[in-house]
């Protein structure tokens, strides 16, 4: 979780963040954060920010950015999860968790129900069953360089080169 904390907000961004986060929960967040205190939030509280409401990822989002994969988020968590997903984020790093979101059951590959599952949300829902199919067929044999029929990290990062609309939905605004 942490190998990537060189690419972190900056110390402004830090202190803006901290208010959203103290906002979100007055009573348990503490305001000072020096002795880095053990406080995690809900996620029932996470996805109804502004910059995730409207997000059809969000419950896997926040997932994915907790320590303890059921959503909780502590205050370093929160910050890891807006900084990837801001503007400024590596294409590399948001591919990485792109994965792990799309990853809906965590094998560590997106098979075939993974991919409807996403397209389905990409899509807000407005396909056709048997085109959703069809669509994740392709997308996998195009993609699938080792031929087992479902994506790990290496064939997902050959699927986003050719269609960048799946990192699309990875940008909100700090
Ligand atoms: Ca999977
Ligand atoms: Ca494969």
């Amino acid at each position: 979780m942490y190998m990537f904390s060189h690419f972190r907000a900056d110390v402004m961004i830090s202190c803006r963040l901290h208010g959203r986060f103290y906002e979100l929960a007055p009573n348990i967040v503490p305001m000072d954060y020096t002795d880095d205190p053990d406080v995690k939030l809900p996620m029932q509280l996470i996805i109804n920010m502004p910059e995730l409401m409207e997000n059809p990822f969000k419950e896997r989002i926040v997932q994915s950015f907790s320590e303890d994969g059921e959503g909780n988020l502590s205050f370093n968590d929160f910050v890891d999860m807006f900084s990837v997903m801001s503007e400024m984020a590596p294409r590399e790093l948001k591919a990485i968790y792109a994965f792990k979101i799309y990853d809906f059951n965590t094998d560590n590959f997106i098979c075939k129900s993974d991919l409807e599952k996403t397209l389905n949300k990409l899509t807000r829902e407005e396909l056709e069953e048997e085109e959703v199919t069809l669509v994740c067929e392709k997308v996998i044999e195009e993609a699938d360089m080792d031929g087992d029929g479902k994506l790990a990290f290496a064939d997902f990062e050959n699927m986003i080169s050719k269609a960048p609309d799946f990192l699309s939905t990875f940008h909100i605004r700090i």
